[in-house]
């Protein structure tokens, strides 16, 4: 089974979507998904330059061989944009297997470890009374789990809280609001650590109060924090019990977690911009971190996120993947795939997805009580209306950025 053609597909229904069509001479279909959030084109380039044209003729089949040749022959090692690119290939080549097997994907991954993936929605207010109606919301949809974020008082727009996005079309929208702003510029939002960490124990404290003990509760503290004031942060939420604390400091210094690890038992979760295991490879010997965040489509695939949580399993750390409206349908079903066939799922982040996107991506994933499943159609599950796709042409977004009072450039 040869793959006779490849095809790069950009729509923007809601939002920009990077998706990879293969077609084998059998005439099956495969899709992944290469969405990198405000750096759309780039992967597009990537694909349609330099990896389209080495895949035509190759042994569909070849999943692993098919990786190792696109990662070792691009020579320049890792990346967002290498990763991504290599995640579509290895995605299309699954879903094309999976439907040559005439089954659902997660059994070619050694089936179904559970019956459903425990998802986590996300709530935010600029007070308590508007979190509180929103965390409701997320209770009536079933949700199980529930991320909370807040405004906080002196700043203008932060991360998290759609009540303060400063463009029209989103104003107040959405809580489980898009950051990438439809516009030629990044959105600038500001910033303000000091003010951040005396605010949000007393948010957490309220929620509690509120909706008691036993739902878990989730937090992304979005890379801004230095190791001393994450550590400070996870031991002022202790009495909170989170299910965690995500991106409490910027990744890319794996050591610095050893010092916020010494101070709290704040359970930590780090990735979404990871994307190899090379990223991972001290948090995870070392115990750094309790939960995976990668997503699929930003580290290589099924095959590369497999290998890295199999080698989390080993240390008690489970997967917590990325699943934010910039991860594709594809990309949320091979999510969805791979959590439920490991031993090591912890919970699935799961924003839903607009009605446009919904009429170009058809999808067989359900929603039920809570929990999420991929549906068991051969494959991925997932079809791609290309007249559809073609209604909504790429549109310039960017993601936001932050600056302190001073006006010094601040993580996001
Ligand atoms: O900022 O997906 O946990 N979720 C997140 C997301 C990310 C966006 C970036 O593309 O941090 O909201
Ligand atoms: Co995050």
């Amino acid at each position: 089974m040869k793959i006779q053609s490849a095809e790069v597909i950009v729509t923007s229904p809601d939002r920009n979507f990077v998706t990879l069509k293969l077609t084998t001479d059998d005439g099956l279909t495969g899709l992944g998904d290469a969405t990198l959030n405000g750096r759309e084109l780039a992967v597009v380039s990537y694909l349609r330059d330099h990896v389209v044209p080495l895949l035509i003729g190759r042994d569909a089949h070849q999943i692993e061989d098919t990786w190792q040749f696109l990662y070792r022959s691009a020579y320049w090692r890792r990346g967002p944009v290498t990763m991504a690119a290599i995640a579509a290939v290895d995605v299309a080549l699954w879903d094309i297997k999976a439907k040559a097997a005439g089954m659902p994907l997660y059994q070619l991954l050694g089936g179904a470890s559970r019956t459903g993936l425990m998802a986590y929605g996300h709530a935010s207010g600029r007070d308590l009374p508007e979190l509180f109606d929103n965390v409701r919301s997320y209770l009536d949809k079933g949700y199980k789990a529930i991320r909370i974020q807040t405004a906080v008082p002196g700043l203008r727009a932060i991360y998290g809280v759609a009540g303060n996005a400063t463009t029209e079309g989103n104003k107040g929208k959405r809580y489980d609001y898009e950051p990438a702003q439809r516009a030629d510029l990044p959105v600038e939002e500001d910033w303000d650590t000091r003010k951040y960490l005396t605010h949000l124990p007393g948010v957490f404290e309220a929620v509690r109060n509120e909706f008691g003990a036993d739902i878990p509760l989730l937090h992304d503290g979005h890379h801004r924090m230095t190791p001393i004031q994450a550590a400070k942060l996870g031991k002022s939420l202790e009495p909170y019990d989170l299910f965690w604390l995500e991106d409490c400091t910027p990744a890319e210094n794996q050591a610095a977690l050893r010092l916020v690890r010494q101070h709290t038992t704040t359970p930590l979760a780090i990735g979404e911009v990871f994307n190899t295991v090379w990223d991972y490879q001290t948090l995870i010997t070392e115990q750094l971190i309790d939960y995976v965040r990668s997503a699929v489509t930003h580290t290589g695939g099924i095959s590369a996120l497999k290998k890295i949580l199999d080698f989390a399993a080993q240390y008690q750390i489970k997967s917590g993947m990325h699943g934010p409206t910039d991860i594709s349908p594809v990309g949320m079903a091979a999510a969805m795939h791979l959590g439920l066939a490991i031993h090591n799922f912890g919970i699935q982040e799961y924003m839903s997805h607009g009605a446009l996107t919904n009429s170009v991506f058809q999808q067989t994933f359900t929603f039920t009580d809570g929990m999420l499943h991929p549906g068991e159609q051969p494959g991925l599950g997932v079809s791609l209306d290309v007249d559809e796709a073609g209604k909504y042409p790429y549109q310039t977004a960017y993601l936001p950025y932050n600056r302190l009072a001073d006006g010094t450039v601040h993580d996001w």
